[in-house]
């Protein structure tokens, strides 16, 4: 059990707290002080690789950074983040530092917090899975995470990659990183992100809080307007780390725990000005200054990186206040995270710690500053105030307050005066944040470009010249495991029988946007450089665009995102493309990544008089339904759409797959994500072609895929990839709870097969008129019915079982239009020595 936060509690703490910082600062001043332990908890936005890389900078003898966690419920997702840290720390020399991620631990009805709670979800929404809303997290832009986890496209054109990488099961969890870094020594904390993770480990493990010599907040907003720039019609004072759990940022700024906050108020007064940005072009001495001077173009302040700056000279000098900080004036201030708006105590069910229970969650006291109306989202009604686009609601506000209920804090109010009065720059900080980037010591040893020596980008195409093309395809997925698996064997298909001719995404699915470089890998590995690949909308059809409505369904741990993000850990084994997701830019309007309808649109014209497409559809249906919508004379150039997924309600009582709404017991992930874009597509005039769950359940048998692959004795790169996939999903399911849907993956392969062998899988197929209940409830949408004044689809019921893993698997196994490059491995060798004919590897592919 927690020990609950309660008023006045830490005053005795303070004071603990503040005799160990005058022993700090005396301890500061002398010559052989051992290094300051550094923990920074991150939420690898751009501001945080500027902070991270400040830090990495310093002089190890005076600042040793101990570990780093990752802040999994903001702005980017967890995958892609933990990935993008390992590939800096690699650059930067620093594997020794632990990375620590998620995790798949809950909070107990009852309050218990285990251990390993992933913090994937804000305090106020964790329970005992990783799947949940977004009551918070909806205020970031969908399109701002697809930015941030891609570092807008250059993260992956400019990093190197080393040995580590995510893998599941086996990645450190954040709370076992950080309890690690602080059972080591008394440790200063620095939260670039929302402060769930260590108010995560102050609850379930108190005892380490004696560890903490002082936190640092980057965030917050004490005297000025808060920085929600899509939620200010609800909440115009909070500030977005902050908001991102309130609560958690209550706990901590309340634990008795020393805080230094560098809020907006600091940070205001220091944007990304001209002046800086062309020092910046002009300073570029490192390669950690050349990545970062890359990712500048999304950030407008120096947020965390001046806030690692402030903590770092606060630790250097002492925290005595503005007269020793060379960066910020700072004071003293009496304040409290706002978690819950007045009046207290009146239950309207917004606030899961009181609604519907007898004694409120963690002890929380009745009618006290956390039993008010939590802010359920962004267009909370209680929160928007009639003809005013500034709402009342003040959920994670850090309001000044006298009185018992504040703690002290020391508070950043603004950027000092540069005292170089020659510099262009005006902030002290400025200059010295160039300075350091630039610094010869603790250097990034390489780009990804100069770590080869005959490093090149080079586009794979095969040569369609003498080639009849077969017939056009279109396979629109969601990047969930089984869905790589489909694409590979597609790519396999003699080219004069299934020509692909375009790779559409779902961007609400079972992995986020920024996955859509996971395609592009396999794309090139495969020698297909020249298929489109179009970006599907992020939300359901008629969704709005900020929100999660229904991919709240799936997790985000283990089993979900933090999974596909990464392609179970082996996305990092595929070769790199040089086609990756390129957001927005100013100067090459013409790299941005395509959207689905472009896409579509292209590869209409394309074809030839007479010609008509098919399509694959492995995810909801939202790609599809745009299409149609978009494009009225869509279904006259569509000869037939097969659409993997649905459970046809007919009789028995076969349950669905959406596990984690358990009051629904009859539909089906594909369905259930976007019901009222099925029910578009489906009572549209297209001719549909039903892969339902009960048959992808009769074929889903990882013995018998592995098994027909086992008997080949030949194997291809993309066999060998196939295989360890399915093996390390199959080994997953038997090993873990988390991990026990992941047969839903492997039936969906069925699609793909299907639509290319047909009849030589002697199916059974019959015509079914169904519905798509939409637009109801969470318990029935997405649920399918059948009905005869419905329209009629065809609906595969079953199939030779074993002729279709003896298919699966010779297509793989096939050495025919195999992989050009094999692995990422493949292509470092590649790039260690000289460059063959430049048409060397087209002829592997052509033989
Ligand atoms: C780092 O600090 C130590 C101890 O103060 C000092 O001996 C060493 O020269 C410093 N290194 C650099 C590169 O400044
Ligand atoms: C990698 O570093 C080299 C040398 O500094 C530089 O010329 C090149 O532009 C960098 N690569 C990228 C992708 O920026
Ligand atoms: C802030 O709180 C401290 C005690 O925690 C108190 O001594 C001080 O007077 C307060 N300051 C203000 C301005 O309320
Ligand atoms: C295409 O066919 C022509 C005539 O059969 C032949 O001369 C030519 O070499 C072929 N081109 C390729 C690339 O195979
Ligand atoms: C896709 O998103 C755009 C706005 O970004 C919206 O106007 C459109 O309705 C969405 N379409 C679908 C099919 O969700
Ligand atoms: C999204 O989901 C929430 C919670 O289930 C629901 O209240 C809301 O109406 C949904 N919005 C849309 C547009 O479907
Ligand atoms: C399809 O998606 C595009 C791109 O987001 C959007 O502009 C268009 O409005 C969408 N069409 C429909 C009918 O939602
Ligand atoms: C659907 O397409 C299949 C295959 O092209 C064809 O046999 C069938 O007649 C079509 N059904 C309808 C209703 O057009
Ligand atoms: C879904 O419900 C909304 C609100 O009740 C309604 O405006 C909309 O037309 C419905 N959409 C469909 C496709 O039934
Ligand atoms: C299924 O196909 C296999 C060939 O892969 C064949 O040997 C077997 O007889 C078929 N089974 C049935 C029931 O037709
Ligand atoms: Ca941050
Ligand atoms: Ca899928």
């Amino acid at each position: 059990m927690a020990t609950a936060p309660r008023k006045g509690s830490s005053r005795s703490a303070q004071l603990l707290a503040a005799v160990a910082v005058l022993f700090l600062t005396a301890s500061a001043a002398g010559a052989a002080a051992a290094p300051r332990r550094l923990l920074v908890d991150t939420d690898m936005d751009t501001d945080d690789l500027l902070a991270l890389l400040y830090i990495l900078k310093q002089n190890r003898s005076e600042f040793d950074l101990k570990a780093i966690t990752i802040s999994a419920n903001a702005w980017t997702d967890a995958g892609h983040a933990v990935n993008h840290l390992y590939d800096i720390l690699y650059m930067m020399g620093r594997d020794d530092i632990p990375v620590g991620v998620g995790g798949d631990g809950a909070i107990s009805d009852a309050g218990d917090v285990q251990r390993n709670v992933g913090g994937y979800l804000p305090l106020i929404d964790q329970s005992m899975s990783t799947a949940g809303g977004c009551r918070y997290r909806q205020a970031i832009p969908l399109s701002g995470r697809l930015d941030v986890d891609t570092n807008f496209g250059v993260r992956k054109g400019f990093l190197p990659q080393g040995s580590r990488g995510y893998r599941p099961l086996r990645q450190p969890t954040a709370q076992r990183v950080m309890a690690e870094a602080l059972s080591a020594g008394p440790t200063s904390v620095l939260l670039l992100g929302t402060h769930t993770n260590l108010a995560l480990l102050l609850m379930s493990r108190p005892h380490l809080r004696r560890n903490v010599e002082r936190v640092y907040v980057s965030g917050g907003g004490v005297r000025v307007a808060g920085n929600l720039f899509t939620a200010t019609a609800a909440n115009p004072v909070a500030e977005f780390n902050v908001f991102g759990d309130p609560f958690a940022a209550y706990q901590v700024l309340h634990s008795g725990v020393p805080v230094t906050m560098i809020p907006l108020d600091a940070t205001n007064t220091i944007p990304v000005t001209e002046a800086f940005y062309s020092e910046f072009l002009r300073r570029q001495s490192t390669y950690e200054a050349q990545y970062c001077f890359l990712s500048l173009d999304g950030g407008f302040y120096m947020w965390d990186q001046f806030a690692a700056g402030v903590a770092l000279s606060s630790m250097r000098h002492g925290e005595t206040g503005s007269s020793n900080n060379e960066f910020a004036e700072l004071e003293y201030m009496n304040i409290t995270v706002v978690t819950s708006n007045k009046p207290y105590g009146v239950r309207d069910g917004s606030n899961p710690f009181f609604d519907g229970r007898t004694t409120p969650k963690f002890g929380l006291q009745e009618g006290g500053v956390h039993s008010g109306h939590v802010e359920t989202g962004i267009r909370d009604p209680f929160c928007l105030v009639p003809r005013s686009n500034r709402g009342r609601c003040q959920d994670g506000y850090t309001k000044e307050l006298s009185g018992p209920e504040a703690v002290q804090v020391l508070v950043a109010t603004s950027a000092k005066p540069n005292t170089n009065k020659n510099s262009p720059l005006d902030k002290e900080f400025s200059e010295r944040f160039l300075e350091v980037l630039n610094l010869p010591e603790n250097t990034g040893r390489f780009n990804i470009s100069t770590q080869f020596p005959y490093y090149r980008e080079v586009l794979y195409k095969p040569d369609f010249m003498n080639v009849t093309r077969g017939k056009p395809i279109i396979f629109d997925m969601d990047m969930s495991p089984g869905d790589f698996v489909s694409l590979i064997y597609l790519l396999k298909e003699p080219r004069h029988e299934i020509d692909l001719k375009a790779v559409l995404i779902n961007g609400n699915g079972w992995a986020d946007s920024a996955s859509i470089d996971i395609v592009y890998d396999v794309l090139h590995m495969m020698g297909r450089d020249d298929i489109p690949v179009g970006l599907g909308n992020t939300t359901a059809l008629g969704s709005p665009t900020l929100g999660c409505n229904n991919s709240y369904a799936i997790p985000l741990g283990s089993g979900g995102f933090v999974d596909s993000d990464t392609l179970y850990g082996l996305a990092r084994s595929l070769p790199r493309s040089p086609r990756r997701f390129t957001s927005e830019n100013l100067y090459h309007p013409e790299r941005r990544q395509p959207h689905v309808f472009d896409v579509w649109q292209s590869v209409r014209k394309q074809l030839g008089p007479g010609q008509k497409i098919t399509v694959l559809t492995s995810g909801p249906l939202t790609n599809l339904a745009n299409i149609s919508l978009s494009d009225m004379d869509a279904s006259s150039v569509i000869e037939r759409v097969y659409v993997v997924g649905g459970l046809l309600r007919d009789g028995s009582d076969e349950k669905g797959n959406v596990f984690t709404v358990p009051s629904n017991r009859y539909a089906e992930f594909n369905m259930f994500l976007d019901p009222l874009a099925a029910k578009t597509v489906l009572e549209s005039s297209l001719n549909i072609t039903l892969i339902p769950l009960t048959v992808q359940r009769k074929i889903a048998s990882f013995e018998g895929v592995l098994g027909a692959l086992k008997q080949h004795t030949q194997h291809t790169p993309e066999s060998k990839l196939v295989h360890r996939l399915l093996l390390l999903l199959q080994q997953l399911q038997r090993k873990q709870k988390f991990y026990h849907h992941m047969d839903i993956f492997l039936g969906e392969v069925l699609g793909a097969v299907y639509m290319v062998q047909g009849s030589d899988l002697e199916p059974s197929v019959k015509v079914k008129p169904i519905c798509i209940v939409a637009n109801t409830t969470e318990s029935t949408n997405g649920q399918i019915l059948v009905k005869k004044s419905a329209k009629p689809v065809n609906v595969l019921f079953s199939l030779n079982t074993s002729a279709y893993h003896n298919h699966l698997a010779n297509s793989l196994a096939n050495d025919k239009q195999s992989a050009v490059v094999g692995s990422f491995e493949e292509q470092k060798a590649i790039w260690s020595r000289p460059q063959k004919h430049l048409g060397a590897d087209i002829a592997k592919d052509r033989k």
